[in-house]
């Protein structure tokens, strides 16, 4: 049963509410979009980086990834705690960085530093993405970008990633050409019909006494993603959770999995050529499989009993799909949480007191 209705906890009212939440982004992009011309022309700048940590570092790397398409130019996602101390890796001397610093408390100490750094440095600009207006990173930057409509009251991210990530993908979309609003207006959308069909096929998986522990793959675009999902899984869950890039798992990771194991693939279309043969060398150790976002017509294996496929019928390029998957990652830790009773909506803060019945 889709439990949708019956929730009573802030982080699944939270992961719930995502197709709302970015419904109101869109209808707030153009006011947003005016807000960043402010900071334009991008040609004034050397670099364009995009920081923060955690989850909003994740976010990052997603965001950075569709940028450097979008714009026609390369933008990176570089986690707070390596700008803050080794700025000089990232960046030459005599560079003008336009840093965009994700928060959604808009007060992590790692990426106040960060900005307060560069900005002393190297100088640039520097624009606050948050969920609350006048925090302390806003107010060390040249703009702050409030997404208030996803304000969370969870200790774990859930609505906010998946707001904030299309809000800086219809960003990035309105400083380069456009082309891609309407496709991205309709997300909100799409997630709400993903998150409506999901469940039924994440929470056994999430439930599953057998499985104890969770690998997400994800290359290109869906590194941020991945890498999220294990975050989410370790940090609600308190779970041994890894993000591999994709086939960078067969070189060395893929030696830990075994027959207690949940590995979820979030292919890109260039990799089609090779999933068989993971999906194969995956099979042999005994893990279970769960298969994200595969477009219809997609050849898809269908002889293992360990693949289970969630296909979106859609036609969002692959570098906008973690903004359509990432109620996956929020799913599968959530109910895996509930199952281990340890509460989503603050988990560090409790003990784990009743164990999967193993
Ligand atoms: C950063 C962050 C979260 C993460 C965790 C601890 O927060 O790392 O992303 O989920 O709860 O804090 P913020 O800078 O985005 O507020």
């Amino acid at each position: 049963m889709n439990s949708a209705a019956d929730g009573q906890q802030a982080t699944f009212r939270e992961i719930y509410n995502q197709a709302i939440a970015s419904e109101q982004t869109v209808s707030r992009h153009q006011d947003r979009l005016t807000q960043f011309e402010k900071l334009l022309p991008l040609d004034s700048y050397t670099d364009i980086i995009l920081t923060g940590c955690g989850s909003s570092y994740n976010l990052a790397r997603c965001v950075a990834f569709a940028w450097t398409l979008l714009l026609e130019r390369p933008v990176s996602g570089i986690a707070a705690s390596e700008l803050m101390n080794f700025p000089e890796r990232y960046l030459s001397a005599g560079s003008r960085p336009l840093v965009i610093a994700i928060s959604r408390t808009g007060g992590t100490t790692e990426v106040l530093l960060a900005v307060e750094r560069l900005r002393a440095d190297y100088g640039g600009a520097a624009l606050a993405v948050t969920c609350q207006a006048n925090s302390p990173i806003g107010n060390i930057c040249d703009e702050e970008m409030a997404f208030d409509e996803c304000l969370e009251e969870s200790i774990v991210m859930t609505q906010a990633f998946t707001s904030m990530l299309l809000g800086l993908y219809l960003l990035g979309d309105g400083a380069a050409k456009g082309s891609y609003n309407s496709q991205l207006a309709a997300a909100p959308n799409l997630i709400g019909r993903n998150l409506a069909c999901s469940e039924a096929i994440v929470r056994p998986l999430a439930e599953n006494p057998g499985v104890n522990q969770f690998f997400f793959l994800g290359s290109g675009p869906m590194k941020g993603l991945a890498d999220e999902c294990a975050l989410k899984m370790t940090e609600m869950a308190l779970a041994v959770a890894a993000g591999y890039r994709l086939l960078e798992f067969r070189h060395g990771p893929k030696a830990a999995l075994n027959a207690e194991s949940l590995t979820v693939l979030f292919p890109t279309a260039p990799e089609d050529p090779h999933l068989e043969t993971l999906l194969g060398e995956i099979g042999e150790t005994g893990s279970k499989n769960l298969i994200v976002g595969r477009r219809v017509g997609d050849k898809m294996p269908t002889d293992s009993k360990r693949v289970l496929s969630l296909g979106f019928d859609d036609n969002l390029p692959d570098f906008f799909r973690p903004v359509l998957y990432a109620h996956i990652g929020h799913l599968l830790a959530y109910f895996r949480a509930q199952a281990l009773n340890i509460n989503p909506d603050c988990p560090r803060h409790l003990a784990r007191t009743v164990l999967l019945n193993r």
